[in-house]
């Protein structure tokens, strides 16, 4: 199919954020599950993503890679879905600057802290997040004022970075804030972010019973 929607995903992967992005915009796509380890490295798939990763997007012929720019970019696609702001709108800076905080400095702080990569004091200044506590706090100044990143709408920046959140948080990465659980609580309500959680939670199962 010329325009078809595919997937490439494992249901324990980044690849939730982009499931719960294609719920929202409400097109049909397809799914292709991969294994970590050989199948996410076939050359069928390096020639799709040379990274070997998930989430991989593809749309017709057009190939997203990195999940912060498949929801970006299915914001766009799709804009009746009203995931963002249009180009234009002055709202489109605040979307474009959490979007990229959380694919920039919120990426960067939580993975270096799970790795125990720690940077030094005199350094934080060439860290482009400085430190976890100052993404942390930048983060709960604007949840603390507002119910959404841009503002009082939903927008695709809340769901990657959200997604992000409850993530870290689960795993004790990034701190338990009360406005960071209020945030990922009132966005997780959202009846594409239950399918979406439904579908890959029932592939994580069928993936156990199947050993
Ligand atoms: N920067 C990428 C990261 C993608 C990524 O690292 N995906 C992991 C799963 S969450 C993966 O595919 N790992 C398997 C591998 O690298 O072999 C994104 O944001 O989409």
């Amino acid at each position: 199919m010329a325009d078809e929607l595919v997937l490439y995903t494992h249901p324990m992967s980044r690849g939730r954020t982009a499931r719960w992005m294609l719920e929202e915009i409400g097109q049909p796509y397809r799914a292709e599950v991969l294994g970590f380890g050989p199948p996410m490295k076939s050359a069928d798939f390096l020639a799709i993503n040379p990274m070997g990763k998930v989430p991989t997007l593809t749309h017709g012929d057009t190939v997203v890679t990195e999940c912060a720019a498949i929801c970006a970019y299915l914001a766009d696609a799709f804009p009746q879905a009203g995931l963002a702001p249009a180009p234009g709108d002055q709202k489109r800076g605040a979307y474009y600057r959490w979007l990229f905080f959380g694919a920039g400095p919120i990426e960067a702080a939580v993975t270096n802290k799970a790795l125990g990569v720690v940077v030094p004091d005199e350094k934080r200044g060439m860290a482009g997040y400085g430190s976890v506590e100052a993404v942390a706090d930048a983060l709960d100044g604007v949840l603390s004022k507002q119910d959404y990143l841009t503002g009082d709408t939903f927008t695709a920046a809340d769901l990657y970075v959200g997604a992000s959140l409850a993530w870290t948080m689960g795993f004790g990465v990034m701190e338990k804030r009360p406005s960071f659980e209020r945030f990922v609580t009132r966005i997780h309500e959202r009846p594409a972010a239950s399918r979406a959680k439904e579908i890959d939670d029932q592939l994580v199962a069928e993936m156990k019973a199947a050993g």
